[in-house]
């Protein structure tokens, strides 16, 4: 039997309907379950007593389950969005700030590093980055489990904090808390352990509630595909990336979508503090080409949604020179110290060379090289096998709130398209395990696709970008 409709719930039902608040959470999950819509008072009743205790751990992945089955229309998920986002503080800035206030997030990839570059680039630009990030779900690493390898760097930041670092600094990485987004933290953490992450409505909700709080001007969601990627096909991925520019913008959020490649790790290194090293090469100015040009480009899309540029080509050479010329680096240092770094070990970060940097973040016990099994061109490096082995052995958690290994990780010292011989070094492994199991080294060695093809040029993993309705952004075809 369906649950009784709330007052002015347009999904029908009878007179006798109890106000929303006397539902009881049962009834809200059985008529999900039978495919029935949830009315706006009845998420906002299942999100209520999601963040004040009163819904059980079973009650909330029952119904993550039946939402993961049976699905929202996009009214529901505006709703759930809506109700996530008011479970906690709606951050306010300054009228001045609103249109440089801009954002991007993930669905979530194998060695993305992206945020780490582009949140200090894009301040370097002028814009003000209030990012709300997130942990590792899945095999895919998390934004502020990375930064957390950096010794001193705290995530929790208030409100008033946050407003402080976007004044002196331009951007903040911070993580959803009591006073952020509560909900979705709830939520996001009983995802991941009932098999309810690849939900398109649920992603949604759980992206767009941060954003929604952030007060922005402009959001991109780079929306991955391919095997290591929540949505393998890209058929799917373009459903997930039409559902976040829609439902943001009935939420007024001027949302546009990339549609990205997660077949291959992004850039060379896999693992926490790997990552952070890379992320600091590419704010160098150098580093790996795929990362940088995702940088740029969502870096660009984001300046000219927010009207700070004419074009995307525009908006993507100035987050270029801010990676040459050391700005975006310097604000990335700022933001180390002013969210927790000591500042002499911040500045030696940013100033060190790729060797010293090593030597400040935390290292595995011990380095292990793989080498090539036979003659042949790098088809494809599988960023799914790679990224399970590494979770193995400690670079992601089999338990909401378990420690990770920082030092764990992998780099690539091959480029897809490039020709091999057989026996030459292609992934160097940071492990603290004595050694790699049987299974490991196997799943492993499964990851590197030789062919007999010439050599080629890596493909850019970038596919296309979604955008708002046209009325609100008219296409840009310099690009
Ligand atoms: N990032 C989020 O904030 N939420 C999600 O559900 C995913 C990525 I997937």
């Amino acid at each position: 039997m369906d649950a009784p409709d709330a007052p002015g719930d347009r999904s029908g039902g009878g007179s006798r309907a109890p106000p929303p608040e006397r539902t009881q959470l049962p009834e809200l999950i059985r008529r999900k379950r039978d495919g029935g819509r949830l009315s706006e008072g009845h998420i906002r009743a299942f999100v209520r007593a999601v963040v004040d205790g009163s819904a059980q751990g079973a009650q909330i992945g029952a119904m993550l389950m039946a939402v993961r089955l049976r699905g929202m229309d996009l009214e529901e998920t505006a709703a759930l969005t809506r109700a996530l986002a008011a479970s906690g503080q709606q951050l306010e800035w300054p009228e001045a700030w609103r249109p440089q206030l801009v954002d991007k997030h993930s669905t979530g990839g194998v060695g993305d590093k992206v945020s780490l570059v582009l949140a200090p680039a894009l301040a370097a630009c002028g814009c003000k980055v209030p990012m709300i990030s997130g942990r590792g779900l899945g095999h895919t690493g998390g934004t502020l489990d990375k930064l957390e390898s950096i010794p001193g760097f705290t995530v929790i930041q208030s409100p008033e904090q946050m407003r402080g670092l976007l004044e002196h600094v331009g951007c903040c990485i911070v993580g959803q808390s009591q006073r952020l987004v509560p909900a979705d933290g709830v939520l996001y953490a009983a995802r991941d352990v009932t098999a309810t992450v690849d939900s398109l409505p649920l992603i949604t909700a759980s992206i767009l509630s941060k954003k929604a709080v952030e007060g922005l001007s402009a959001l991109v969601v780079d929306v991955k595909f391919g095997e290591a990627a929540i949505f393998p096909s890209r058929a799917q991925a373009r459903e997930l990336a039409e559902a976040l520019v829609g439902v943001g913008a009935g939420l007024g959020l001027r949302v546009a979508a990339a549609l990205t490649a997660m077949d291959k790790p992004l850039g060379r290194s896999v693992g926490h503090s790997l990552e952070v090293e890379e992320a600091l090469l590419c704010l160098d100015g150098a580093g790996p080409p795929d990362l940088r040009d995702l940088v740029t480009r969502l870096g660009g899309a984001l300046l000219w949604l927010s009207g700070m540029a004419e074009a995307q080509a525009d908006g993507a050479a100035r987050v270029a020179a801010a990676l040459d010329d050391g700005s975006a680096r310097s604000r990335f240092q700022r933001m180390l110290a002013a969210q927790g770094v000591d500042p002499e070990l911040a500045r030696a970060l940013c100033a060190g060379t790729p060797a010293q940097r090593g030597e400040l973040l935390p290292r595995a016990r011990e380095r292990e090289e793989l080498r090539a099994p036979a003659d042949g061109t790098v088809e494809q490096v599988r960023a799914l096998p790679l990224a399970r082995v590494l979770h193995e052995l400690g670079a992601g958690r089999s338990r909401a709130g378990e420690p990770l290994r920082p030092g764990v990780g992998a780099e690539l010292l091959v480029d897809v398209g490039q020709r091999l011989r057989r026996g030459t070094p292609w992934l160097r492994v940071h492990r603290d395990a004595p050694t790699l199991s049987d299974p490991q080294r196997r799943a492993l060695q499964g990851a590197l696709v030789l062919s007999d093809r010439a050599p080629f040029a890596a493909p850019s993993p970038f596919a296309e970008l979604v955008l708002p309705p046209p009325a609100r952004a008219p296409p840009d075809t310099r690009q």
